[in-house]
């Protein structure tokens, strides 16, 4: 593979790798998030931050509170997503504290977001764990007079949150298929590693893919496996499904932890390099895989920018301004190839901030 890029999630199919253009992502030096609660100390400065895509960013919600809920604890996504949305707090003077569930569970995550509602901050930032079971305890956040802004995953029934903000999770799909027509021009049997249903990205990210594969006659779609979101038993079904089609060139994996475990299936199977990955995502144990040859392409997100962007749409809804309903960020698909260019080492997540 060739070439790299820096791309709008939305439309970005027909631009896959192609020429580097500057990443979206941008480094911070604000305090650690984890997945441990924390907070950013309120400061006096009150700046508009531009930020792609977004309505301006609030001139004055200082001193608010706001909450993020992560999808699930210890996950880079959400630690960079942390990151930027700290960032951001602090820019505006406003103090933001960071929960997540140890699992990406809605039985896990209900909790915290009824806990956080009682708590009432003013913003609530909130990765949804599913499509439907999140909604009760999020309408009622919304009921009680909190700000909710959708960051990443989203729910069946968005109505009532002030800004849903995320890549495009079917065209980064579509993406990844783009990748494997470029890997194996030849075709094949195609696969899917997926985390777990009634996730509203990583389900728009298998439709897009498996879309695309069946509209290629190249190719034949096998379908999809669950690893509830943990690397060891993405690798588990990676290592079945190779027995059971032996026929596999390419598997595409939804998130980070299926990429790890496909990575590590793939090595196991003895077929690193023979059996292309393409993963989501770009934490560090992802960009080792593909330093190593176990995955050939990784689909990076924003979620630092989806971290300042959300912070700037809540900031405009306290402060009584219009915000921007949707905003779609950025991929950088980063590659063997173009690892080393500033724009892929931008997009590359962090383990802190
Ligand atoms: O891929 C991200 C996120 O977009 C998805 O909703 C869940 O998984 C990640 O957090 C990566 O693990």
């Amino acid at each position: 593979m060739k070439r790299s890029l820096s791309v709008p999630a939305a439309g970005a199919t027909a631009a896959l790798l192609l020429g580097v253009t500057a990443a979206c992502s941008s480094s911070s030096s604000s305090p650690a998030a984890t997945g441990a609660s924390s907070s950013a100390p309120a400061s006096s400065a009150s700046a508009a931050a531009s930020t792609s895509g977004s309505a301006p960013a609030s001139a004055g919600s200082s001193g608010k509170s706001m909450t993020f809920i992560q999808g699930v604890a210890g996950d880079g996504f959400y630690v960079t997503m942390g990151c930027g949305i700290q960032a951001e707090a602090k820019k505006l003077g406003d103090t933001v504290n960071i929960q997540g569930p140890s699992q990406f569970d809605s039985t896990l995550q209900n909790p915290i977001i009824e806990s956080v509602t009682a708590a009432h901050p003013d913003a609530i930032l909130i990765a949804p764990d599913d499509v439907a079971a999140s909604r009760p305890p999020i309408a009622a956040a919304m009921a009680a007079g909190i700000k909710v802004v959708l960051v990443d995953t989203t729910l069946a029934d968005p109505s009532g949150a002030v800004s849903q903000i995320s890549s495009d999770n079917t065209a980064g799909g579509a993406d990844a298929f783009d990748a494997v027509k470029e890997l194996v021009p030849g075709g094949g049997q195609v696969f899917v590693v997926n985390t777990k249903p009634g996730i509203s990205t990583t389900d728009q990210r298998t439709a897009g893919f498996a879309a695309a594969a069946k509209a290629d006659p190249k190719f034949t779609y096998v379908g999809v496996q669950y690893d509830q979101d943990t690397a060891s038993l993405a690798a588990q079904v990676t290592l079945a499904e190779l027995q059971k089609n032996p026929g596999i060139v390419a598997i595409f994996a939804t998130n980070l932890f299926s990429a790890e475990g496909a990575a590590t299936g793939i090595r196991q199977a003895g077929m690193a390099g023979k059996v292309k990955v393409i993963g989501f995502d770009a934490e560090p144990d992802e960009i080792t895989a593909l330093q190593q040859g176990t995955v050939q392409a990784l689909i990076a997100q924003s979620p630092y920018t989806i971290g300042t962007d959300a912070v700037d749409q809540a900031a405009a809804a306290l402060a009584g301004k219009t915000a921007t309903p949707k905003i779609g960020t950025k991929f950088t698909i980063i590659t063997a190839a173009n690892l080393k260019s500033a724009a892929s080492q931008a997009a590359i997540y962090k383990t802190s901030c």
